[in-house]
């Protein structure tokens, strides 16, 4: 849904939140490549100074270390920085987590948007770009998912996230923020945390194959998801941020590729040949089978009309690496 339109300045100052993160990171990264002065925001709770090496070489990158969901401070940091857009990520980022702390993640992930996007009103920052999820098509199996699918979310983390969708297009109607959403499909690449459970499979794969170890595959390895290079989303979070011409709505951030763990696991193999063959386990209870976007309305919008191939983002993390 389209909800803005009209001119909008320059935009040379973008604060990111949640920017020590493995998108955040990302993000600061290419807009600092753009040119533009980044101010990145972040508690450390999942996020690390050392993704931020490279950006902090720029003199136009700072780091404050803060809580977004203290409205206090995040007021106190759009008061001092002025930014002209912001780049929201941080966020529970997990869903298992999300669920068992409901009001944590209604802390974070819905009111911690209205503080954002209160501090942005008040201290005329125009511009707000989110960090929404496939998670709000629940288990929709209407595929590919196209925005206009209805959103029904299964858990807590949905819930929360179409919850700051909705704050957001609320802010746009009534204060002429523009405010765009972008649900992110599976995101991979360097920087992204192998180390919880919960962390995206390509991550946990991927570092188990540099260390030799093999892999646990839940099911029989035929699910699929809708994986999406870090880079690309940077691009997209990027464009969306700075571009002159105005931007709002809700978009999706995925490929329209569907790539099973079999066809991650190929990839793996044939990099790592002597890492001992998978094993295949139970199904992940509450596991979606197929996940698959429709990106034809964000490519519309933001001119983006390719994406980085499988084969090849897969090769960026693995030269990422440290090796064994
Ligand atoms: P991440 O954990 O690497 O990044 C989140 C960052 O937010 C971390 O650096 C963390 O320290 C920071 N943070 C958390 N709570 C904070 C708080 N209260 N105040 C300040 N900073 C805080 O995860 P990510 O994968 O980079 O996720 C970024 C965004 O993308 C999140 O909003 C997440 O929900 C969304 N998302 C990610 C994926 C994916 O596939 N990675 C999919 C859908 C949506
Ligand atoms: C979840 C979130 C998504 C995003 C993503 C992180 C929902 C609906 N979606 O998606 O928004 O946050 O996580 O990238 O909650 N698997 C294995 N072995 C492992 C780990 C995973 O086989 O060691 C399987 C898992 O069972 C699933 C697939 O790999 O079938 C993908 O799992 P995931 O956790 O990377 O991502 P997903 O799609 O559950």
């Amino acid at each position: 849904m389209k909800v803005q339109s009209g001119a909008t300045p320059q935009i040379d100052r973008v604060l990111v939140t949640g920017g020590a993160g493995f998108i955040g990171s990302h993000t600061c990264d290419h807009l600092l490549g753009l040119g533009k002065a980044v101010l990145a925001v972040d508690d450390l709770s999942t996020g690390s100074p050392d993704n931020l090496a490279g950006a902090r070489a720029h003199g136009n990158f700072a780091f404050r270390e803060a809580d977004v969901s203290d409205p206090g401070a995040v007021a106190g940091i759009f008061a001092d920085f002025q930014p002209q857009a912001v780049v929201h990520l941080a966020a529970l980022v997990s869903v298992p987590l999300a669920e068992a702390e409901p009001a944590r993640n209604f802390r974070l992930n819905v009111a911690a948007t209205g503080t954002v996007a209160e501090a942005a009103r008040q201290s005329g920052c125009r511009r707000v770009v989110f960090a929404s999820s496939a998670a709000v098509y629940g288990d929709s199996e209407d595929l590919p998912l196209a925005e206009t699918a209805t959103a029904e979310p299964i858990s807590q983390y949905g819930a929360a996230k179409l919850m700051s969708e909705r704050l957001l297009q609320a802010y746009a109607l009534s204060y002429g923020i523009e405010a765009t959403c972008f649900r992110f499909f599976n995101i991979y690449g360097p920087r992204q945390d192998p180390s919880s459970p919960y962390s995206g499979v390509v991550s946990i794969f991927a570092e188990r194959y540099r260390a030799g170890q093999a892999v646990t595959v839940f099911g029989d390895g035929s699910q699929s998801r809708d994986f999406v290079y870090v880079g690309d989303v940077a691009e997209t979070l990027s464009a969306a941020a700075t571009r002159p011409r105005q931007t709002g709505g809700v978009y999706n951030l995925c490929t329209g590729q569907s790539t099973t763990l079999l066809d991650l696991l190929d990839v793996l193999k044939a990099e790592y040949p002597g890492v001992g063959e998978p094993a295949f386990g139970e199904e992940r209870v509450g596991d979606i089978k197929h996940s698959l976007g429709d990106p034809s309305a964000a490519r519309g919008a933001f001119g983006l009309d390719s994406h980085t191939p499988f084969r090849e983002g897969i090769h960026e993390l693995l030269a990422s690496l440290e090796p064994s």
